[in-house]
């Protein structure tokens, strides 16, 4: 899997090619950025692509000229790209991670590299250590706190990645090996398995009668940089993207009872080793024991679970957040699965900051078996994504119609992303909001506001009685942004009261609400949606990461709107 890799090396070229500041190449910086986004973000390898189409087949990427499909093929083919060096050369900095940190461009990392030598996280870090930022032109006091609360932030993420980031890896590890012909079963285990939001390494177990070729096998794939350790039934390594993977090698008649212990997670697998302990059992990662050491379970999980009296839970459930003693009743809650989603309320087009047409997006949701999807571009404030003012705004809610009349078989609806402004009033005027079938609404702007008036700003918004979905609720971007200050109950409480839908937002690096977020909001009476975001048609098919949210928020499918038919779900938000 080279997308990662070659994004970052693309959107850094980006940013040092901004730095030259050449009128002429404004489109080249353009061009890499958008390339590097197409290629973070795209489902098929791109090694993959160049493989099978060669440098053709690139060039029918968005942004993907020939300049930068030469510097792709170069990478696949070389593990290096010169254009990357040569700029690395002059500007000898880590734009990726300084570029992180709120406040921090291209452009300001590099004035911070030409003043203080500063290259990376590690001198930044001591810069604003000793105060030397403060002083500089242009940052001063404040910037360097922002700057400092941004280092905190990046460091507390320290060593875990973004799921939407790990587990393309592991799936595109797990498809090589099982064309490999050398494995039976195979799975991904750990916590990619239970889908938590980051995970510390990947773990993958494996089936085989031939431990040494699968040994060999793994080390030859293209995803993986090196061999931490190598043995008989374990072989951990480093992959590219910068994060190790556990491969274990065990017999099928082991399987299920490995699978169970492997997937954790750890309190949930002392809970369950005690249930088998008090049933004069004994369970470890090779079976299910009786008193005279006969294997009574181990090929399959569901059997290990039931042999224990135990229900079987999805593998987001696993957290011992009460599951055990639930399932020893067998009484856990349904929850929502990928299967019962009908559409999909938050989506941006070409309108705005997304690169579809309307009806590229419902043609590319109505093949996912959706019935209907929301477009919701946003709202004039965000200028950064093109925002539409209140005429534009009514432009485009026609265009929606006529996409609409276009295409059978999907509904598309109109909304918009609207600005919650700093005053809580809303950023379109009521009459173009009445044309919408329902409105989105979240928090873009001033997300350093104090937490009291964070709270009312978002509550007099919810009490508008514009607000359908409260999209992103907390406006955290994992390991790059906090959550906004407020008090949740007050909100939940107000989101009660007017209706308000809350958004589980299923892209990668937002999921937002998030497992513990959703728990507490369930306490009240509130409906949820899960929608993807998506800015791009293969978006779309991020909604697994917010139904895994929802799973492990213990969410069944009555409490979420876009589980309903189209009619259903809007009479539910008061449309
Ligand atoms: P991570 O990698 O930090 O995101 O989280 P996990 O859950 O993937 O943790 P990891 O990779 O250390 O181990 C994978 C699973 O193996 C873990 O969820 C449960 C199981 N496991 C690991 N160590 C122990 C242990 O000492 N006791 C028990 N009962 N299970 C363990
Ligand atoms: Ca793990
Ligand atoms: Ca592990
Ligand atoms: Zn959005």
């Amino acid at each position: 899997m080279y997308n990662s890799k070659i994004s970052e090396l693309l959107e850094e070229i980006a940013a040092m090619l901004e730095l030259d500041m050449q009128s002429e190449r404004r489109f080249e910086v353009l061009a890499y950025r958008k390339a590097a986004m197409t290629i973070g973000s795209m489902q098929q390898d791109v090694g993959d692509i160049y493989s099978k189409g060669g440098v053709a087949a690139l060039m029918e990427l968005p942004g993907v000229g020939k300049g930068i499909a030469g510097a792709i093929k170069e990478y696949v083919e070389t593990g290096h790209m010169a254009k990357y060096d040569d700029l690395k050369k002059r500007y000898p900095v880590d734009f990726n991670t300084l570029t992180k940190i709120p406040g921090l461009g291209a452009k300001r990392v590099f004035k911070l590299y030409s003043a203080l030598k500063i290259r990376d996280l590690a001198d930044l870090k001591k810069a604003v250590e000793s105060n030397r930022i403060r002083s500089l032109e242009g940052f001063g006091k404040k910037s360097e706190l922002e700057i400092a609360k941004g280092i905190a932030i990046l460091e507390s993420g320290h060593g875990r990645m973004v799921l939407g980031k790990a587990l393309p890896e592991a799936e595109a590890m797990v498809a090589k090996l099982r064309e490999s012909g050398l494995v039976g079963k195979i799975a991904i285990a750990g916590s990619a398995r239970r889908m938590r939001e980051t995970v510390g390494d990947l773990d993958i177990l494996i089936a085989s009668k031939y431990a040494d070729k699968v040994s060999k096998f793994i080390s030859s794939m293209p995803q993986v940089d090196s061999i931490v350790l190598s043995g008989p039934t374990k072989t951990t390594v480093r992959l590219r993207i910068g994060l190790n993977c556990d491969f274990r090698i065990v017999n099928d008649e082991s399987f299920g009872a490995a699978l169970q212990y492997f997937t954790g997670n750890k309190d949930h697998n002392v809970k369950v080793r005690q249930i088998a302990i008090g049933l004069g059992y004994k369970l470890n990662e090779y079976g299910l024991f009786d008193g005279r050491k006969r294997s009574v379970g181990g090929p399959e999980e569901e059997d290990i679970y039931a042999k224990l009296g135990m229900q079987m839970m999805d593998p987001e459930m696993r957290e011992d957040r009460g599951e055990v003693e639930l399932s020893l009743k067998h009484a856990i809650p349904k929850v929502v699965q990928t299967g019962d989603i009908k559409g999909d309320l938050h989506t941006h087009t070409k309108a705005t900051d997304g690169m579809n047409s309307v009806l590229e997006m419902a043609q590319y949701a109505k093949k996912l078996g959706r019935q209907y999807i929301g477009i919701s571009d946003h709202s004039k404030s965000e200028y950064q994504a093109h925002g539409l003012d209140d005429k534009k705004m009514l432009k485009h809610l026609a265009e929606i119609d006529r996409a609409n009349g276009l295409i059978e078989g999907i509904r598309i609806l109109k909304s918009s992303e609207i600005d919650i402004l700093k005053d809580g009033s809303l950023d379109l005027e009521r009459k173009t909001m009445e044309q919408m079938d329902y409105t989105l609404c979240s928090v873009h702007t001033s997300l350093n506001m104090p937490k009291e008036e964070m709270t009312k700003r978002v509550i007099t918004a919810m009490e508008s009685g514009y607000m359908s979905v409260f999209a992103h609720p907390t406006d955290r971007i994992i390991n790059q942004r906090r959550p906004i200050e407020m008090d949740l109950d007050r909100v939940f409480q107000a989101a009660q009261d007017n209706g308000v839908v809350l958004e589980i937002d299923a892209y990668p690096d937002r999921l937002d609400l998030n497992d513990e977020n959703i728990i507490k909001a369930m306490g009240y009476k509130i409906m949820f949606s899960v929608d993807t975001d998506a800015h791009r048609t293969d978006h779309l098919d991020f909604m697994k990461y917010g139904v895994s949210m929802a799973k492990r928020g213990w969410l069944t499918a009555g409490r979420i709107v876009n589980t309903m038919p189209v009619e259903k779900m809007l009479a539910q938000m008061g449309r």
